[in-house]
């Protein structure tokens, strides 16, 4: 529709004359995912935008994602201007996960090493001996049980559980949840699996154990599109916000993807397989952020001191990873 395109044109010629890179996250709406590649930006998981942000020439970057990953991607790239379409745009993990009562936890257990998920602020990220993604934690988690340490783990409780369960780590555990994960099904994915016998089921480890036991797959955003363009079947059951949906069909055109159930027996959910956070990334929003006079709807700072011991941890994934 033309009021679309006429956003569309604007935000790409606004791009072009702040010298601004357009970066979206997976679970943003698809014309969003669309206009940051048409525009020469990404369309990536949180780690990889605060990548992609940091190696791009541009003065400007313009998060289209969620709170967290803004500010991930000021810690990496100080220097550069760090807007979001809207700053309301948060997350049930961070808002669970309050830097007072974690740090208090933390200092519950001083023999403890702090390890948490990349969706939390960057106070709570500058209390963590250690940052990961879910791309990567089972991993991390694994090296440091190997040498013999016990783990805080913060704050999403599934994927916690998940990577104790699949490294036996001893690992004390924060109870927040993701609003969207949380709300898939078991049992009404057992009855879309009857009727779909040669689908595979791709489940992101945010979600309840009971859903995580029924994966043919269990990964991070990005493993999760690998897997539909590796994996025989044509057809995929997907547990994770349905943004992904976009990357994903374009990495397997010829595939089927179905969205994992999350109601059931007439159950209502919070947030049906789409983050409410996420959404808000709209085109306006994005022209906003772009024109705006007062910046401080949408620009990210964060502190100095902040920001240092936030790189610490973040930088011990980033080595530990290459
Ligand atoms: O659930 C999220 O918000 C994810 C998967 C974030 C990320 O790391 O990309
Ligand atoms: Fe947070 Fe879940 Fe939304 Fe991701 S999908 S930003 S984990 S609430």
């Amino acid at each position: 529709d033309l009021e679309k395109a006429n956003y569309k044109a604007r935000i790409k010629q606004l791009l072009v004359e702040r010298d601004a890179v357009l970066v979206a996250h997976y679970y943003t709406d698809p014309e969003i995912q669309a206009l940051a590649e048409e525009t020469g930006g990404c369309v990536s998981d949180s780690l990889e935008m605060a990548r992609f942000g940091r190696d791009h020439p541009a003065k400007t970057l313009i998060v289209a994602g969620v709170k967290f990953m803004g500010e991930t991607s000021k810690i990496l790239s100080p220097e550069k201007t760090v807007l979001m379409p809207t700053l309301d745009a948060t997350c049930s993990l961070d808002i669970g996960c309050p830097i007072d009562t974690f740090s208090k936890f933390c200092d519950a257990h001083p023999d403890h090493t702090v390890v948490v998920y990349a969706n939390t602020s960057a106070a709570v990220k500058a209390r963590a001996d250690w940052v990961v993604t879910s791309s990567i934690a089972l991993e991390i988690v694994e090296h440091l049980d190997s040498q013999g340490k016990k783990i805080i783990w913060g704050p999403d409780r599934h994927l916690g559980s998940y990577i104790a369960k699949q490294t036996g780590a001893e690992m004390l555990m924060w109870q927040g949840d993701c609003i969207v994960h949380d709300e898939f099904k078991a049992k009404a994915l057992r009855e879309l699996k009857i009727k779909h016998p040669d689908a595979a089921i791709l489940v992101h480890p945010e979600s309840p154990a009971s859903v995580v036991e029924l994966a043919d797959a269990v990964g991070s955003t990005s493993q999760l599109i690998k897997a539909a363009q590796t994996m025989i079947n044509d057809t995929f059951i997907v547990a994770t916000d349905r943004g992904i949906f976009y990357k994903m069909q374009q990495g397997a055109p010829d595939k089927i993807l179905i969205e994992a159930p999350t109601g059931g027996n007439g159950a209502t959910c919070r947030s049906c397989a789409h983050c409410p956070w996420m959404a808000m990334n709209g085109l306006q929003a994005i022209e906003a952020s772009l024109t705006a006079t007062d910046t401080s709807p949408h620009e990210i700072f964060v502190d100095d001191d902040l920001r240092e011991a936030a790189l610490v941890p973040l930088d011990r994934m980033l080595n530990f990873a290459q």
